[in-house]
């Protein structure tokens, strides 16, 4: 980056002090990973001088025969990996695919079922303060307080529920909620009621690519995702519709006087009806990463994501810590953590100082702000493309214990900083833009 360096001193500092913060620490962010070289290259390329409205073949613009290769070699990927018959990958995040389904499910006013923020659920799915609040009725399903089912769905509930609000569409998808989901349950009360059923699947994307949970695509009536978390892609998102075109809702809507698929209909809501020109570097990079996850090493990977996720979980529950449901099936695990006398934000500091990078969560039923909230999510997928495996989760969860338990102490704080120093240069990552 010699020319960064050179022209802009301050930004180039910005992005070699980012680097060396990604290189040196332990990245336990649920909704982070790390792209390959090939990924970031395909993203720092002149692909992001282009214009490209439309879709491959049919652009409001000359010169796009490059750009139409990638984005045609990201559409065949993507189908492939999620044995699908129609995508589009140029949604520019998760939020931005979001809207193109709701911009074609749903008129204003209408109503939906989500899983609440507070027990998990996403801004993008009925929050008061986001557009999915603003401009449509949210009704909401949560976890279960407890008994049997505490920390998870009681798809019971949920029956009741969608019963009582006639929802027009049930959002199934959380970004913190550690458990697979029962799509064919939804779907069945989805047809009960009416509705469209829409999956977000932004976190599990990677490792239901992998087979490591449930598949949505048979059950739901359109998929969204973002590309950067288990996918393990450049930040971004996408549409996704499975094989299911025989379905009551999904078969044609007509609009302007014409017949057209479900999948022209999300095709328009992304361009023009939320965004104008698609990023080709990013699509290119999006192209990238799926032929990445096509690869037999990404099963492998993604197995292992899960595999670590569960050593974590039961490490925190050896040490005494509620886990949110008991445990996980997925990539990541939630945290109560009012037993132990702390709140989120307040962990989240202490473990930063000693180079450990969580974020602060609400856990079901928390009693705190989202400023301070009562727990912590951490996940696995970025420290498992460093090559963590499940005896160095357990260490690291040693580590965080040892923080949580010394929160103000900072030698203690010094201590694991350079425990957690040594467990990276074991396990490098970038060795680019180092100082
Ligand atoms: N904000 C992301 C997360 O951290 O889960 C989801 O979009």
């Amino acid at each position: 980056m010699t020319d960064l360096a050179t022209q802009d001193p301050a930004i180039f500092s910005a992005v070699r002090g980012e680097v060396a913060r990604q290189n040196n620490g332990i990245e336990l962010i649920a909704s982070e990973n790390f792209v390959s070289r090939a990924v970031l290259q395909a993203m720092g390329s002149p692909l992001t001088n282009k214009y490209a409205e439309g879709l491959p073949g049919r652009r409001y613009y000359g010169g796009c025969d490059q750009v139409d290769r990638a984005e045609a070699l990201a559409r065949e990927r993507a189908r492939e990996l999620f044995g699908c018959d129609w995508v589009n990958v140029q949604p520019h995040s998760g939020a931005s695919a979001n809207a193109a389904v709701y911009l074609t499910l749903l008129k204003p006013g209408d109503t939906f079922l989500g899983l609440d923020l507070s027990h998990g659920g996403h801004l993008t799915h009925g929050s008061p303060v986001n557009f999915s609040g603003l401009l449509y009725r949210a009704e909401y399903y949560g976890v279960e307080r407890s008994g049997p089912l505490a920390g998870r769905i009681d798809m019971n509930r949920v029956r009741d529920r969608a019963l009582v609000v006639g929802p027009k569409m049930i959002s199934i998808g959380a970004s913190a909620y550690s458990r697979d989901f029962d799509y064919a349950a939804f779907r069945s009360i989805a047809d009960e009621v009416g509705a469209f059923l829409w999956m977000d699947m932004a976190h599990p994307a990677g490792l239901i690519a992998a087979g490591e949970l449930s598949n949505p695509l048979p059950h739901a009536h359109v998929v969204s995702t973002t590309t950067h978390k288990t996918l393990r892609g450049p930040r971004g998102g996408m549409l996704l519709i499975g094989n299911d075109f025989e379905n009551p809702f999904g078969k044609v809507a007509r609009k302007s006087g014409r017949v057209r698929n479900m999948s022209e209909l999300f095709d328009s809501a992304v361009f023009p009806g939320t965004q104008g020109g698609p990023l080709m570097h990013v699509i290119a990079a999006k192209a990238v990463s799926f032929l990445e996850a096509l690869d037999p090493a990404f099963k492998a990977y993604a197995r292992q994501v899960v595999i670590n996720a569960r050593a974590m979980a039961d490490e925190f529950l050896r040490r005494g810590y509620d886990v949110v449901s008991g445990g996980t099936d997925n990539h990541m695990a939630l945290i109560d953590l009012r037993s132990r006398g702390i709140t989120g934000v307040v962990a989240e500091r202490a473990l930063q100082a000693a180079e450990i990078t969580v974020n602060k969560n609400m856990v079901p039923f928390d009693d705190k702000s989202p400023f301070v909230t009562s727990g912590i999510r951490v996940g696995t997928a970025a420290m498992t493309t460093r090559g963590f495996g499940k005896s160095t989760f357990r260490e690291v969860v040693r580590m965080i214990d040892r923080v949580l338990n010394h929160v103000g102490d900072e030698s203690v704080g010094r201590e694991v900083k350079g425990e957690v120093l040594e467990l990276c240069r074991h396990h490098p990552l970038y060795d680019f833009v180092t100082a």
